[in-house]
Formats: structure tokens, sequence, C-alpha cells
């Protein structure tokens, strides 16, 4: 096309725009809340539950968590009110719980995580990795002993794999246990865990030990433990405060054989409920990316800066927001997407590893981009956002820190162990 007529098309498309009064040629009906229709991939049941979940984080969690967090104090009555909900081991059949999709239960850890990873982490440790460690593992008679009380937040579970000295290699662990010498059907644990989400106020905490080599799962209570069990908290987080997280000290602490779980061996037990876990928190990240953005955006409005200008006209603040919503709206596809897969029986573990990695570090990263637009305020505890992005730091780490997660990817990719 010669310039003239280059140039006569762009007047042309200037006037049928500014004839409209309005951008109307671009007009959509694109919303940054919801910009790829995640909406239109759930069922009406899933729908239901997200909005029931939201509800409660909204009314109930948000409002405790700038004292919650300031003051390193987990509120124990949230897991008896996500109980009454039908919001813990919501993906089990039976024994109380609501027997709900993956992608369900995905929506509930996004509204929790909305709020506070620490949150999410208290319910999906109860849910993830208690709960359907009993119900994948257990015997008939541990399910119907633990899961309802456990599904009404009655009572609450901690999960024990990680040592003072083996976090990212678990196989390694040096917990054992060994038959009571005396005691017919009775085990003794001997060891230590660390960094032990609700550790301090369990009543039943699943331990991974080694009986005779092989990593077994003991469901030790503490009501019975006896004086050798100590949980001790670990104070002064620089993150996650507002879970409850401690240590598991054991020294000849007995555990009746009706406590074992009768036939799963090695890490495959342990590692079979991080998965679950995981999952969750590939969608509980995005839901705190999401309340980053929501915040961030609203701060971006009304704060002005240079001739009365919001910092949201400024082009490198929207390209932060940009780029949170583009993770947020490819992080959560993949979620349904695995969800999906996982109720099917279709997800890999290197599935989960593979948007656990990618959603945690999209989610560090730009709630780290996001700060920034809130300039020294965000190291006032009262913006949030500051909160929002030390939690995600921990969160990377945890269930597998994300250079593990690649490890776990380069060797399907490669089929070479980069571990060892
Ligand atoms: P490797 O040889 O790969 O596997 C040993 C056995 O385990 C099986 N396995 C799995 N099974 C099911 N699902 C998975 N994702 C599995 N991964 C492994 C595997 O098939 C094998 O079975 P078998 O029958 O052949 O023996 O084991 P490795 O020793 O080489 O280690 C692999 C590695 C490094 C990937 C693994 O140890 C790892 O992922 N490390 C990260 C540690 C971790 O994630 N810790 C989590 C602690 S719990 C926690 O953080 C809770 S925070 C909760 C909160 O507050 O939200
Ligand atoms: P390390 O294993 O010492 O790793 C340190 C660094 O080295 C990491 O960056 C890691 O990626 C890297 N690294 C290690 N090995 C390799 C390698 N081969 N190649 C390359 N890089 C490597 N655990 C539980 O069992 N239950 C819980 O409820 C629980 N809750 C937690 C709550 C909080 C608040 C925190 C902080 C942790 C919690 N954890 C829990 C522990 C968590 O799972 C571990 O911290 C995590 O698995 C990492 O282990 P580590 O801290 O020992 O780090």
């Amino acid at each position: 096309m010669s310039n003239i007529l280059l140039s006569n098309a762009r007047k042309a498309f200037r006037t049928y725009i500014s004839s409209a009064g309005q951008w109307t040629r671009f007009k959509s009906s694109f919303t940054w809340k919801d910009p790829l229709l995640l909406e239109t991939l759930l069922t009406d049941e899933e729908r239901d539950i997200s909005e029931t979940a939201r509800r409660y984080c909204q009314d109930k969690l948000q409002p405790r968590i700038v004292e919650a967090y300031r003051n390193e104090h987990f509120d124990r009555s949230i897991l008896t009110e996500l109980g009454e909900l039908g919001l813990l081991g919501a993906t089990i059949d039976g024994y109380g719980c609501t027997g709900v999709s993956s992608v369900a239960y995905g929506l509930i850890t996004r509204e929790v995580e909305r709020v506070d990873s620490g949150y999410r982490s208290a319910m999906s440790v109860q849910s993830s990795l208690v709960m359907q460690g009993i119900y994948t593992f257990g015997t008939d008679e541990q399910k119907e002993r633990f899961l309802p009380e456990l599904a009404a937040g009655k009572i609450i579970g901690c999960f024990g794999l990680t040592e003072p000295n083996h976090g990212s290699d678990p196989a390694s662990m040096e917990a054992v246990a060994r038959p009571h010498p005396t005691k017919k059907g009775v085990y003794v644990l001997n060891g230590a865990k660390n960094w032990i989400t609700n550790s301090p106020i369990a009543d039943v905490l699943l331990v991974w030990a080694k009986l005779d080599g092989e990593i077994r799962g003991f469901l030790v209570q503490r009501s019975t433990a006896g004086p050798g069990l100590a949980t001790p908290p670990i104070k002064g987080k620089t993150g996650l405060r507002a879970s409850i997280t401690g240590t598991i000290n054991m020294d000849e602490v007995e555990v009746p054989q009706e406590n074992l779980f009768p036939s799963v061996k090695g890490l495959k037990g342990p590692f079979t409920l991080l998965n679950s876990a995981r999952y969750g928190i590939a969608w509980g990240t995005m839901g705190a990316l999401e309340g980053a953005l929501e915040i961030t955006r609203k701060y971006a409005l009304e704060r002005t800066q240079f001739n009365g200008n919001p910092l949201a006209k400024y082009q490198l603040i929207q390209k932060k927001l940009a780029d949170a919503l583009t993770d947020i709206s490819y992080g959560l596809l993949a979620c349904v997407q695995v969800g999906r897969l996982k109720d099917s029986g279709k997800a890999d573990p290197e599935m989960i590893s593979l948007i656990k990695r990618q959603n945690c570090d999209r989610a560090l990263h730009n709630s780290r981009q996001l700060m920034e637009v809130f300039g020294g305020n965000a190291a006032s505890d009262e913006y949030h956002i500051g909160r929002i992005a030390a939690n995600l730091w921990v969160v990377q780490t945890y269930e597998g820190q994300s250079d593990i997660h690649a490890l776990i990817l380069g060797r399907a990719i490669t089929g070479i162990n980069g571990f060892y």
C-alpha cells in the first residue's frame, strides 16, 4: 500500500472510532476478574462451593488476618468453621465429607489463600495430607475413628515428614519405629520432625518413620502418646505467621499397632498425599496472586503522583498488572485441566510438579513486582501486600522447593536423575 493510501486508511479508521464517540471498535465483554472465562469450565456445584468458600473467607477470615499475622496467632476455631461448611477433606466420599471434584477442592484452596497462605496451609494439611492419608491408606476402623471428627474440625491433624537433617531428601529420614520389647502390638517411635504445620495443636499426628528400614505411616494420638511426645511451636517466622508451625520430638513414644497404616511402604505413601496437597497449592497460589492483583489495582487507581495522575495511568504500573493477570489466567486454566485429569485417573505426579512449581514461582515473582506499586506503604502490614509476598516465598519452599520440582521434570524429560 502506498504511503498516501495508508495514511487515508488510518484517517478513516480514526474517524470510524471517533464517530462512535468511544473506542467502540474494541468494546468487549472482557473482564479482568475472569479474563479467560474460567467460570464457563465449572459445574454448577463447583460454582456454588466456590461461592460458599469465598463468602466465608471474605466475611470471617479477612477481618482476622492482620492481627493474626502480626501476633503469630492461629485461631483454632477456623478449622471448626471450615468443617461446619463442609470444606475439609472435601473430595472424600462419606465419613461426613462432601465428596466433591478435585476442581471444587482447588476452588476452596484458591478462596482460602486469597486471604492468606497460612490459613490455606492449615486447611491443606488437614484435608490433603491427613484426612486423605487416612482415607487412602488407613484401615476401615481408622477411617471410622478419625475421619468424621477431622471433617468437622473437632480434632486437628498434622503431617510429619521433614526432619531437621532431611528436607528435600526425606528418603534419608532418621525417625525409627521398633516393636515394643515387652508390650505386644505396640510400637515405639524415636526421632524428630521439623517445620510441621499444625503440630503444636494437633490431636493426631501422621508421622512417617522407618520400621525395619522401610518408611511407614503412624497415627500418633496426643492423648495416648505419653510424656515422650513434645510439639513446641517455632516462633519468629518471617512468613506464614498466621499458621502454626512446630517440631515433633519423639522419645520412646508408644503407638498401638492399630494406628499403623497396614500396607503402604516407602516414599510413595507420603508422596501420594503430597500429590493432592501440591495440586491444592497450585490453585491456592493463584488465589493469593488474584488477591494481590485486586488490592494493587485499587491502590494504583487511588494513589496519585505527578500532576495528580493515578499511578494506574503509568505504563510501567500497567505492565505489572498485566503480567500478574496473564500468569493468573494461565495458571488457573492449567489447574482446571490437571484437576479434571486427576478425577479421571490420568494425572501424573510430573503434571502436579509442573503446576506447583510454575504457579508458586509466578505468584512469588508477581507479588514482589506488585509490592513495588505500594512504595513505602508496602512496608505496612495494613496494606497486606508485604504479607502476601512473604507467605508466597514459604509456599514456594515447602512441599518440594521449586528447584526440586524442576529436577523432577528434568528427570522426566531426560531420563537422568539430577538429584544425586
Ligand atoms: P524416588 O526414587 O523418586 O521415589 C521413591 C518412591 O516414591 C515414589 N514416588 C511417588 N509416588 C507417588 N507420587 C509421587 N509424587 C511420587 N514421587 C515419588 C516412587 O515411585 C518410588 O516408589 P517405589 O515404589 O519405586 O519405591 O525418590 P527420591 O528419594 O529420589 O526423591 C525424590 C524427590 C526428591 C523428588 C522427593 O524426595 C521430593 O519430592 N522431595 C521434596 C520433599 C517434599 O516435598 N517434602 C514435603 C514435606 S510435607 C510439607 O512440606 C507440607 S507443608 C504443608 C502446608 O503447610 O501446606
Ligand atoms: P533443604 O532440603 O535443605 O534445601 C535447601 C535448598 O537446597 C533448597 O533451595 C533446595 O531446592 C536445594 N536443594 C536441595 N537438594 C538439592 C539438589 N539435589 N539439587 C539442587 N538443589 C537442591 N514439612 C512437613 O513434613 N510437614 C509440614 O507440615 C511442613 N510444613 C511446613 C511449614 C513451613 C512454614 C515451612 C517453612 C516448612 C514446612 N515443611 C513441612 C518443611 C518443608 O517441606 C521443607 O522446608 C522443604 O521440603 C525443604 O526442605 P529443607 O527446608 O530441609 O531444605
